[in-house]
Order: structure tokens, then C-alpha cells, then sequence
């Protein structure tokens, strides 16, 4: 069987290397020549736990090319970016331009599955734009009985970064046909290497519970940065609040940080609004709620530097979250910047999983990548900006004689949480 993978990006390389794993061959499809002779040389463009081990075994085995052209294949995987245009509208083009590639290389009996987060509609215009370009061929339309010659399906990714290798095989699935038939011929890829269960429903429905899973983290994020900002209104210590509340049977907070980053959280929600601006207001409130939090670190870093003549700010953490080293969309680099751009503070940063400072950065005056005990002896204020595990084990009591802005909770997460309350009881 023969699978064509069409973005060899943070989801299509693992999806392609997992595949041919289990036999497949695969063609990866990449307009970034770069990454395709990359990963051709068995090298990932991008760090990810495991992808390393699995994409050399694809790759000498023989089982997964890299290639800037499609194939003909019996499946094809789209897995493109899907980003927020301007912060105003959903930006289809790169799965239009997915489509048109693969239109000449489709067959009887390809099954086409887009996996990339879409606006609901979005596959049923895929399917639309197919069958204009292949009008040789039959296409499903919506929930249409029968079976035609193409078939077409939602099957929204649902990987967490730091973890994909593992969740790609162990996550539940959601399989959305065009129509039943398209679901069924889905699901029989997807069945050779996930363990989880797979769902089956329509495209739309798949489009939306998507939607509405990274909508639904947003809200639940947004609402442990509300109680942090409340609670520093109102000194009290948000984490041990969090801890102690989320000991109710039905009530499990989130837990507060510099905001929301990565390419996912930050920009599906708004893919719901835009579809349903009147109606979506909590949906878009939460995501107002993680974009102010970054300025709202920022404003309390700088309100403590005021106290000092010439400010060192050690911000220990630059990624989009913990224990990745991945930069996109992160918060914590929007404090180091505003930090930059306001000027007066010399910035240093510490961040086990960055090996340089990101090209923005670099040659700017006032910025140093350093270790840790160089951070907190030169600091003058430190921010915990992420939660890092290799932050987890420093030494805390010799900060205490610092100025500290802990956005993680790493300094006051309660390490006896039990013994305390019942001590205190
Ligand atoms: N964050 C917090 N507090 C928390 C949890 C997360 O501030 O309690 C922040 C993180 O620091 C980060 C952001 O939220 O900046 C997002 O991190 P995340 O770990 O929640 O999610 P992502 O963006 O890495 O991956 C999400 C996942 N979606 C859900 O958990 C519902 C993943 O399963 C999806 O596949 C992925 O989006 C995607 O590609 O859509």
C-alpha cells in the first residue's frame, strides 16, 4: 500500500515515518527543499522525542522518500499549516496548493484525508476543488450514499509536541468522511498503527470537535490566567488556591503560566469565532484573556526594575511551553522582546533546551544566553518564565534574596500538599 504525505512538517514527518514503520510505502511531499533533502540524508529538520531513531530506520530501510513532487498513491495525507491570516481570517492557501499538486496524481480508489485544523466546510471544498480538477474521475459529495471512485475525509491531528510519537499510536481518533464510504476507507489506514479508538462521524462534525478541543484548552487556560491576575490583585498565592480547589471531586483547573503559545491554541479558537462572531464571545474572551498575559508579566518585571539603577532580568525560559524546544508563537519570548524593545534592562536568558539565541536576538546589546548560575548570580530580578524540568531541580532557597516574578508556579507549587492541609486541620 502506498501513502503520500503532503507537508513533511511537525505533524506530517512523524505521521510519515510512523507509517512507514509499519510497512507503508511512503512519499513524503515538501516544498521546502531544504527539509526534503534533510530528511532524505535521515536527518528531522526538527527536534522531537524518538522522531530521530524512527526517521533513520524509514529512511535506510527504503520505506520513506522526500520528495518535491506528490506520487500516486492509494492514500493521501494533507498535512499543511493552516494559519490565521492578518488576525482576521483563515488562511486556506497552502491546502488549496496541496490540492492542486496532488490533483494529477490522484487515482480509482485514492482516499485523500486532510488532517491539518480546518474551518468547518473546509473538506467539502476540498472535495469541490478535486473534482474540478479531475473531472475524469467521481467524488463524494456531502453524505451522499454510495461509493465514488475518490474518497475524502477529515481526520484532524490531535498530537501533543514533546509527545507525538507516543500519542500518534495511543490517541482515540476522529475519522469525518465526505459520507460513509469515505470514513470507512479512512479508518482502514488509520486502524494498521493506532491503538486508540477511532471514531467515525461526517466532516463537518470532525471539523469542529477539533475546533472545540484546542478551543475548550484555551478557555480552561485562560481561566487559570484570569484567578492569577485576581489573585495577585489580591495576595494570594494562585497556585496553592489552584492545588487546593482542584482537590474537589469536580473541579480541575489549569494551571496559569505567560499565556498561550505554539501554533495551535493560540489560533484555532479564532477559527470558531470567525465562523460565529456573535455567538462565540466566552471562545473569543479567552483567547483576549492569554494574549494580554504576556504584557501583563511584562508591566510586573518592569514595575520591579524601576528599584534598580542598571536592571539585570534573568528570564529562565524562552519556549512556547515546558520541556519543548520549540519557539513558536511563545509568550515568554514576547516578555524578552517588549523587555528589549522598552530598553534600560540588560536581559539574560537561560534555557536548557535553546543552544543559541533566536536570529531576532542576535547582536542586540542587552541580551545573553547563559546558564543557570550565571543567571541568578548576575540577576537582579529573575522571571520564571517556563517550566522546564531541569528548573524543577534548582536549588530555590538560593533565590530567595532575589526579586522574583514566578509566572510557572515553580517557586511556590507546594511540595507536601497533603501533610500541610492535614497538619493545618
Ligand atoms: N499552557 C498553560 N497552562 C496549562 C497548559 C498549557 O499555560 O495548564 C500553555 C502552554 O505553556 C503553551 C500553550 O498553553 O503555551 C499550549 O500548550 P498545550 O500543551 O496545551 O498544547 P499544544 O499547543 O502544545 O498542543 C495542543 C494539544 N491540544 C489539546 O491538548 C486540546 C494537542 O493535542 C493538539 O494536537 C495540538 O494543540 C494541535 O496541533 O492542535
Amino acid at each position: 500500500t502506498t501513502v503520500c504525505v503532503v507537508g513533511l512538517g511537525y505533524i506530517g514527518l512523524p505521521t510519515a515515518a510512523m507509517l512507514a514503520s509499519r510497512g507503508f510505502d511512503v512519499v513524503g511531499y515538501d516544498v521546502n527543499e531544504a527539509a526534503v533533502a534533510s530528511i532524505n540524508s535521515g536527518r528531522a529538520h526538527f527536534h522531537e522525542p524518538d522522531l530521530q531513531m524512527l526517521l533513520s530506520a524509514a529512511i535506510s530501510t527504503e520505506r520513506l522518500k522526500a520528495q518535491s513532487t506528490p506520487a500516486e498513491a492509494d492514500y493521501f495525507i494533507i498535512a499543511v499549516p493552516t494559519p490565521f491570516k492578518d488576525g482576521k481570517k483563515p488562511d486556506m492557501s497552502h491546502v488549496e496548493q496541496a490540492c492542486d499538486a496532488i490533483a494529477p496524481y490522484l487515482k480509482s480508489g485514492s482516499t485523500v484525508i486532510l488532517e491539518s485544523t480546518s474551518p468547518v466546510g473546509s473538506t467539502e471544498l476540498l472535495a469541490a476543488r478535486l473534482s474540478e480538477a479531475r473531472p475524469d474521475l467521481s467524488f463524494p459529495r456531502f453524505k451522499e450514499a454510495g461509493e465514488a471512485e475518490v474518497a475524502v475525509a477529515h481526520c484532524p491531528e490531535r498530537i501533543l509536541p514533546g509527545n507525538m510519537l507516543r500519542e500518534l499510536v495511543s490517541n482515540d481518533r476522529i475519522v469525518g468522511g465526505m459520507t460513509d464510504a469515505c470514513s470507512r476507507r479512512a479508518v482502514s489506514l488509520y486502524e494498521s498503527f493506532v491503538t486508540g479508538h477511532i471514531y467515525t462521524t461526517d466532516c463537518r462534525t470532525a471539523e469542529f470537535v477539533k475546533l472545540t478541543e484546542n478551543a475548550f484548552r484555551d478557555v480552561n487556560i485562560a481561566f487559570a490566567n484570569e484567578l492569577s491576575v485576581i489573585c495577585d490583585r489580591i495576595n494570594v498565592d494562585v497556585w496553592r488556591a489552584i492545588e487546593l480547589a482542584n482537590r474537589h471531586p469536580r473541579v480541575s483547573i489549569l494551571q496559569p503560566g505567560t499565556g498561550v503559545g505554539g501554533h495551535c491554541i493560540a489560533v484555532d479558537p479564532w477559527f470558531i469565532v470567525d465562523s460565529a462572531p456573535e455567538e462565540a464571545r466566552l471562545i473569543r474572551t479567552a483567547r483576549e484573556v492569554n494574549d494580554r498575559k504576556p504584557e501583563y508579566i511584562f508591566h510586573r518585571i518592569l514595575d520591579l526594575a524601576d528599584r534598580f539603577k542598571n536592571p539585570v532580568v534573568s528570564c529562565f525560559g524562552i519556549t512556547y511551553k515546558a520541556d519543548v524546544g520549540d519557539l513558536r508563537e511563545s509568550p515568554s519570548m514576547k516578555i524578552v522582546m517588549k523587555l528589549l524593545q522598552h530598553g534600560g534592562v540588560k536581559v539574560l536568558v537561560c534555557d536548557p533546551l535553546v543552544k543559541e539565541l533566536p536570529a531576532v536576538f542576535r547582536g542586540a546589546p542587552d541580551i545573553r544566553l547563559v546558564d543557570a548560575d550565571t543567571a541568578r548570580q548576575e540577576a537582579d530580578i529573575v522571571a520564571f518564565l517556563v517550566a522546564h524540568k531541569q528548573f524543577r531541580r534548582l536549588e530555590f532557597n538560593r533565590f530567595l534574596h532575589k526579586v522574583v516574578v514566578d509566572a510557572t508556579g515553580l517557586m511556590s507549587r507546594p511540595t507536601d500538599l497533603d501533610g500541610g492541609l492535614l497538619r493545618a486541620n
